[in-house]
């Protein structure tokens, strides 16, 4: 056709214009890749990735925190020194989760989660002998007013459903809005009956639920180079009504900062930044006497904490175990400080399987 002349350039021309109102223009940028260990984000971090239309991806990760020793601020306050105050002071704590976790997509552009949270929490305590019920209780030490015991409790914590939205896609980078919903299918009024009967119910912080539905709404943003996977993600909770109980949870906001590397197809070590900063109890208990323990008082629940997390994730790259994933990460905070005395963080450790099939 080169002797029209003329026609060459229209078509060019048409060419380039249809080119741009194609959708499969953007098919010439490198999207975004989940593929590999460091498309997923460290364990800790939920609803960092969304998935393909008809993809589901199942999940359950295995989490401990360890507390220690109480903080008024950033100070530490030691056991005698809160004991001058209350009549029971926390004095460790060991937090074990098992989460169970389902992704699917129903399009490209919508992932549904569901989580669900089995807990057990195990706190020892410094306790007024008088605090104790008289039957089957353990005696104080001779010549002490108090003694050590460990309350114990165990059970469904609050459930979580929500959308991933993808909102924007470019070169090697796209980011996705979190559209959650907490359900308060966790206790509040767990209790430790071997403590007389008005002073039985446990503290907030030993509580697993909320009591209240729950708005979780968030953004993630992620961006990769040759190097690095990088990831960007802020996350609130927002309790929508006052329990049954009386009180509500302050809200709650989390953001996350993480790096993974790339170019390994096994493994990629990585390292977040969680910066986390929840609010007071509003409203009461009832049944939680603030003038007993720390963990009664509503006001002594808030805090903020920067933790520093290394992070290894693993995925089977070939064989049957294809696509399985193993991650794992530990860290602890970095900066901590909370309307105390409160209990203070020691470590924390996640492990994770994943599969999406
Ligand atoms: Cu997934």
């Amino acid at each position: 056709m080169s002797y029209m002349p003329g026609f060459g350039r229209l078509r060019t021309a048409m060419t380039a214009t249809l080119l741009a109102l194609s959708p499969t223009a953007a098919l010439s940028q490198t999207p975004w890749s989940s593929a590999g260990p460091a498309g997923h984000s460290p364990m800790g971090v939920m609803g960092d990735h969304t998935h393909g239309a008809g993809e589901w991806m199942a999940s359950i990760m295995y989490s401990r925190v360890s507390m220690s020793g109480l903080r008024d601020g950033s100070s530490d306050v030691t056991t005698d020194e809160a004991w001058a105050d209350y009549r029971m002071v926390p004095l460790s704590m060991e937090m074990d989760m098992i989460m169970p976790h389902l992704m699917w997509a129903p399009s490209d552009r919508v992932t549904l989660m569901a989580m669900a949270m089995w807990m057990d929490h195990r706190m020892d305590v410094r306790m007024a002998n008088d605090l104790m019920a008289g039957h089957g209780g353990m005696p104080g030490m001779p010549g002490m007013d108090f003694h050590n015991m460990t309350h114990e409790v165990s059970g469904w914590a609050d459930t979580e459903v929500s959308a991933l939205v993808s909102v924007y896609e470019g070169e090697r980078r796209r980011s996705h809005l979190h559209l959650g919903v907490g359900i308060p299918t966790g206790s509040i009024t767990a209790s430790d009956d071997r403590m007389v009967p008005e002073h039985s119910r446990l503290g907030y912080p030993m509580q697993f639920g909320s009591g209240s539905w729950e708005a979780r709404p968030g953004a993630t943003f992620l961006l990769q180079t040759d190097r690095v996977s990088w990831g960007a993600q802020a996350v609130g909770v927002v309790r929508l009504n006052e329990n049954n109980e009386g009180w509500r949870r302050g809200p709650e906001a989390t953001g996350n900062v993480w790096a993974m590397l790339r170019g390994n197809a096994w493994a990629s070590p990585g390292a977040r930044l969680a910066l986390r900063r929840w609010g007071n109890v509003s409203g009461a208990d009832p049944a939680l006497d603030p003038t007993i323990s720390p963990e009664n008082d509503t006001d002594l629940q808030g805090g903020t904490r920067l933790s520093g997390m290394l992070a290894l994730n693993l995925q089977v790259p070939t064989g049957f175990l294809r696509g399985h994933r193993l991650n794992i990460e530990g860290g602890a905070p970095l900066l901590e400080s909370l309307d105390g005395p409160q209990m203070s963080r020691d470590w924390t450790v996640n492990v994770g399987w994943e599969y999406a099939f």
